[in-house]
């Protein structure tokens, strides 16, 4: 295993090394959305001194206020990505139609899918906020792909993962070996690996969720957090309730102390918030690789077959006996 402290520009190399065939492409695409989430970083870092708080007055494709935040992280990728050439098309949670990014030329060969800032409506609160990337192969013979062709099961993603605001900057991410997090040191401009093979624990103590919505939720639902704050402490519970509004951060806390983080469907709303896309489907790829667990409540979410590139869908994730047992009381299959 290579060793902490390890910086992300030496672990690519190393990884690089032990697939013979990588041509290289992937490294360096890797490298650039760690380049864009220091530039990130230094915005939000000065945000309350540069004006860049508030919202730009525009309401993005999902219906929600542009934060100015919002729109700078998305030039970030946009800008970063265009330079580096690897990627061919790019569709953003901010933008309503995928970007091709013609001028990348005969070696681009990925498709990137990206939640620019997670959390929105942390950013002028100073609270953790993120940003989440999902990674296919290109495989078409000739031109651009089409808006269909980016309708692609999450199972096929050759890599994802997301990068967290935090006390610090993190970039966690899988590409089918193993999860890895690096946290970024100002010292030295680079993301040194501080959580080497994260795996989740089978069970938790935490749940994750918007409250406020209990009255809107499926009667198996309600059931299901009730149970959470019942007293039993054979099985943990009460569990403690920890919701940051921002999704990456509440996923990233389950990653490394377990638990589960539900946005569940609603009576009149049974596809829930969250986008298929840019949100379920690289956060339950990183999850399942380090053993959790990823769902929205009747199925697995990296096989949903995708038909919309802004569709939303119910999610349950983290620990994999959590989220097997919310799965058991909303499918009203959950017997004490
Ligand atoms: P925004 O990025 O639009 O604020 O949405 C954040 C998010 O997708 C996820 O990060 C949060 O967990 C969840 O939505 C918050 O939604 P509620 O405000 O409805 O609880």
């Amino acid at each position: 295993m290579t060793r902490t402290g390890t910086t992300l520009a030496r672990f690519i190399i190393e990884t690089q090394a032990r697939f013979p065939a990588a041509t290289g492409v992937f490294s360096a695409l890797l490298a650039q959305i760690g380049q864009a989430g220091k530039q990130i970083t230094l915005h939000l870092r000065r945000a309350g001194l540069i004006n860049i708080l508030g919202a730009t007055g525009e309401t993005n494709v999902q219906g929600e206020a542009v934060k100015k935040l919002d729109a700078l992280a998305n030039e970030t990728f946009i800008a970063t990505l265009r330079a580096g050439g690897m990627v061919c098309v790019l569709a953003s949670e901010e933008m309503e139609k995928p970007m091709y990014l013609s001028e990348s030329g005969p070696r681009s060969c990925y498709v990137l899918l990206f939640d620019p800032l997670d959390g929105s409506s942390n950013t002028d609160v100073n609270m953790p906020l993120g940003s989440i990337f999902s990674i296919f192969r290109y495989e078409g013979k000739a031109g651009q792909p089409s808006e269909t062709a980016l309708l692609r099961k999450g199972m096929e993603q050759v890599a994802a993962g997301y990068l967290l605001y935090g006390s610090s900057t993190v970039l966690v991410f899988t590409s089918g070996q193993g999860v890895h997090g690096f946290t970024l040191d100002p010292g030295i401009g680079d993301y040194r690996l501080t959580h080497g093979e994260i795996r989740v624990p089978a069970k938790g103590t935490v749940y994750c969720v918007n409250e406020g919505n209990y009255q809107k939720w499926p009667a198996g639902t309600r059931r299901y957090v009730d149970f959470l704050k019942e007293r039993d402490k054979a099985s943990g519970r009460p569990y403690t309730l920890r919701y940051s509004g921002c999704l990456v951060a509440d996923v990233h806390r389950l990653l490394l102390e377990g638990g589960i983080y539900l946005y569940p469907g609603e009576t009149d709303k049974p596809e829930g918030k969250l986008r298929l896309l840019y949100e379920a489907n690289p956060l339950a790829l990183v999850v399942e690789q380090a053993g959790g667990r990823a769902g929205t409540g009747a199925e697995r979410i990296l096989t949903i077959e995708p038909k919309a590139l802004h569709q939303r869908v119910p999610l349950l994730i983290g620990s994999p006996e959590d989220v097997a047992t919310a799965e058991a009381f909303i499918q009203g299959k959950y017997h004490s």
